[in-house]
């Protein structure tokens, strides 16, 4: 089987942003973007999905983080489009449920081909240090656009919003790991359809 890799670069004139992308890795990652937070939880997604990621963005943060987040989602989305190709003999489906202390995280993705996000995060807390978690589900949606993957994200409860968070993306990780992964009882396109 070949190693399924991408690279994609986009410039702006917010945003310079440069991700390659394994999705059959070991979880090793390199990951700077100016955003401390999005850092550690893109180093958990790497980490526990197996994906082999760097990432290096500049951005107008003198601004704000929304145009660096987004637009990290809309190329980390583009590279698994990318690496994915046709989705041969991939399961498709994936599903993980990660607790993080008091919180719990849930992801259920569907590599459809039909972009889509569900995202319900009981946690009302709008900051984790001086980060805006409301960008969050920006950096979701761009994702889902860009990769045309259905995503439905859950946290039920959990009271410190660093730990909802690390949940999230652990279980995002997990879930991509999964639905990524090369099905040996698959032939061809895990679609009914033909396509996806
Ligand atoms: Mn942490």
């Amino acid at each position: 089987m070949t190693t399924r890799k991408a690279q994609v670069k986009r410039e702006t004139k917010e945003t310079n942003i440069d991700v390659d992308l394994c999705l059959d890795g070991a979880g090793e990652y390199s990951i700077n973007t100016g955003v401390g937070f999005l850092d550690h939880m893109l180093e958990l997604f790497s980490k526990h999905g197996f994906f082999n990621l760097k990432i290096s963005a500049k951005g107008d943060l003198h601004v704000d983080e929304h145009h660096t987040v987004e637009d990290i989602g809309i190329v980390l989305g583009g590279a698994f489009k990318k690496a994915l190709g046709d989705c041969s003999g991939i399961a498709r489906y994936g599903f993980s449920v990660v607790p993080m202390d008091e919180s719990l995280g849930q992801v259920t993705v569907d590599i459809s081909g039909r972009p889509c996000l569900e995202y319900r995060i009981k946690c009302r807390k709008r900051k984790s240090g001086s980060f805006d978690l409301q960008m969050i589900e920006e950096f979701f949606r761009a994702f889902a656009v860009k990769a045309e993957i259905t995503i439905h994200i859950e946290s039920p409860y959990g009271v410190n919003a660093h730990h909802v968070y690390e949940s999230v993306f652990k279980a995002f990780g997990r879930a991509m790991d999964i639905a990524t992964s090369i099905e040996p009882r698959r032939k061809g396109i895990p679609s009914s359809k033909g396509i996806l």
